[in-house]
């Protein structure tokens, strides 16, 4: 294999005329290499024990959550290609470089800047996650038209998995690429071109201990995981972690389906539209997968709020109508749902 390129180099062969992009791609991979680090010295942190409050989720924010959201936004800042930014942890849309009014740049991100990040304290992978649109139009205001854009409307959309290497992929209209952080350079290096999801896969991620607040379709379709599949009477494995970037990064890499379903208690799911369903969905879909809710593609859905949550199936396209079959028996064709 021949020397692999900087990321640098893939985008500018890639979007040569698209400065804007190529910096915002770099900003983001120098917050993402500062959390890496960050992350790599939590055990000598000082801080790590201190909760730093509730976040607009209602979940505990720790040290990690405020550290990687400062360090993504000042990096976003310092981009100028950044108009505003959509945070798990802000309460708000964050506009960016308010001194230079609505001229900041072309790109709206969405950002969950630590996913999984309870799993810090016991060295479990975390991620961070985002999506990057076109603002409407330069010459008015942002505006909720801004802000609340269709997941089909993505210009691109990537993740960054702090695991036993730090890996970003990427997706745009030229398909989804994978990144190595070589930590000698400091670069991330093209290791995945052209990643492609296989068309099945052999586990299935599920929190099982929600099972009984499942409906019944759902319930149905675990059973059917746990005891015979589309592999005969063989069951899936079960995979799951915690942090939907690791789980969402097994199966682009090996096949295989997650789901964070909605329940009695919770009907639209867990999961945020803006920052973690709808990212994941336009990445999986690039590679040849599929997102839905249950019954609609994620990618489909008219966004209401920033924070707006979302039922998942995602995964190997097979997989994830089997699965849509069983939860929603009317459920459209494939053919249908990429219309
Ligand atoms: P539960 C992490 O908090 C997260 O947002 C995803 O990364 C993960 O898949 C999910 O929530 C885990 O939620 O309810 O199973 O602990």
């Amino acid at each position: 294999m021949s020397d692999p390129k900087s990321l640098r180099h893939f985008m500018e062969e890639q979007h040569p005329q698209d400065m804007h992009l190529i910096s915002l791609l770099m900003h983001l991979t120098m917050a993402a290499s500062e959390l890496s680090v960050k992350l790599a010295s939590y055990p000598f942190g000082q801080m790590n024990d201190v909760d730093c409050g509730i976040n607009v989720q209602g979940e505990m924010q720790g040290p990690m959550d405020v550290f990687a959201d400062h360090r993504f936004m000042l990096h976003l800042r310092a981009s100028g290609s950044c108009c505003a930014v959509i945070s798990e942890e802000q309460p708000e849309v964050v506009r960016m470089n308010e001194d230079l009014g609505d001229t900041a740049g072309p790109y709206i991100v969405a950002l969950d800047p630590l996913d999984g990040s309870s799993n810090v304290a016991v060295n479990i992978p975390v991620g961070s996650i985002f999506s990057i649109y076109t603002r409407k139009d330069k010459d008015k205001m942002l505006s909720n038209v801004d802000y609340l854009q269709r997941g089909e409307e993505q210009v691109a959309a990537g993740y960054f998995l702090y695991g036993t290497t730090t890996i970003f992929v990427y997706a745009d209209a030229k398909g989804v690429d994978g990144f190595t952080l070589d930590s000698l350079s400091g670069e991330f290096l093209h290791t995945h071109p052209g990643i492609r999801i296989p068309a099945s896969g052999s586990t299935y991620a599920v929190n099982d201990g929600n099972y009984h607040l499942f409906r019944r379709g759902t319930q149905n379709y675990v059973r059917f995981c746990r005891q015979q599949t589309e592999l005969g009477d063989v069951p899936y494995s079960a995979r799951y972690t915690g942090s939907m970037v690791a789980d969402v990064h097994r199966l682009l890499i090996r096949g295989g389906v997650f789901l964070y379903p909605g329940t009695t208690t919770a009907p639209a799911g867990k999961l945020r539209l803006a920052y973690e369903c709808n990212p994941m969905a336009y990445i999986v879909e690039k590679a040849g997968g599929l997102a839905i809710t249950g019954t609609e593609r994620i990618l489909g859905i008219e966004i209401k709020s920033i924070h707006q949550r979302s039922p998942i199936v995602i995964g190997s396209a097979q997989m994830v109508m089997t699965a849509g079959h069983f939860i929603n028996p009317i459920l459209p064709s494939l053919h249908e749902l990429h219309l």
